[in-house]
């Protein structure tokens, strides 16, 4: 575990997302502690690239809409609960190598939300921010008006945990997984893309799953 600690020091993040699911298990990031360790995680890792993160829950979450929008506004969970909610069943696919089968996810289309929110003319992508404080991804608007993106608040057909980025986050199902936010806290309508945590350390923006890093995966849809 030294040896593994002090290549974590020296190493570029994106190399630690990397060592992290080569490493396996003893080297997962997971606010517990120990469930990386357990037999639950259903061939899922943990990722988290903060040093903590808060717990949120119904009574202090808030997603907030802001940018070049006629509408600009803050969803609480109850009211995120209560919009038409849309269940997908896809593999999920991380760029570092592993794929969980057939995982449900549902939530919110983020379509749905962005013509609540009224999209300018000059509003082209958009920016996702997250409560951890350091993570944030990005989207052309053609990509997040698509119906299989949402902002999801199940997984697993239960209300997404922590470890997973529970209460909500980002669900982009064509998408290598890091494209999927988690702990969600932002939606920004921008005029132009601007490149996210891992996009900032090399990998795609456009992060299409076989399409893109190099890698040839077989695409999730
Ligand atoms: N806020 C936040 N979102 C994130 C990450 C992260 O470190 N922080 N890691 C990304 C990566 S690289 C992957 S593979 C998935 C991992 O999700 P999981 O921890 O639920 O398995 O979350 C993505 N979203
Ligand atoms: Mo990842």
């Amino acid at each position: 575990m030294v040896g593994v600690g002090a290549a974590g020091i020296v190493l570029a993040p994106h190399l630690q997302h990397g060592l992290e699911s080569f490493l396996g298990a003893a080297a997962e990031k997971d606010p517990t502690g120990i469930t990386g360790l357990l037999p639950n995680g259903g061939g899922f890792r943990f990722y988290n690239v903060a040093a903590s993160v808060p717990n949120k829950d119904a009574s202090n979450y808030q997603l907030k809409i802001d940018g070049l929008v006629d509408r600009p506004g803050t969803y609480t969970l109850d009211a995120l609960r209560k919009l038409p909610q849309t269940r997908i069943v896809r593999d999920v696919q991380c760029v570092t190598g592993w794929r969980v089968p057939k995982t449900p996810f549902e939530g919110v289309r983020v379509s749905d939300l962005l013509e609540a929110a009224g999209v300018r003319p000059e509003g082209k992508a958009l920016r996702f921010t997250c409560f951890d404080g350091t993570y944030s991804e990005s989207l052309t608007l053609s990509q997040a008006r698509r119906d299989d993106v949402l902002v999801a608040l199940k997984m697993q057909d239960k209300p997404i945990s922590h470890a997973h980025g529970g209460p909500v986050r980002l669900y982009v199902a064509p998408m290598y997984f890091y494209k999927s936010a988690k702990w969600l806290s932002g939606i920004s309508v921008t005029s132009e893309v601007k490149p996210g945590y891992w996009e900032g350390y090399g990998y795609d923006v456009d992060g299409w799953v076989g399409r893109s890093n190099g890698r040839d995966d077989t695409p999730t849809v």
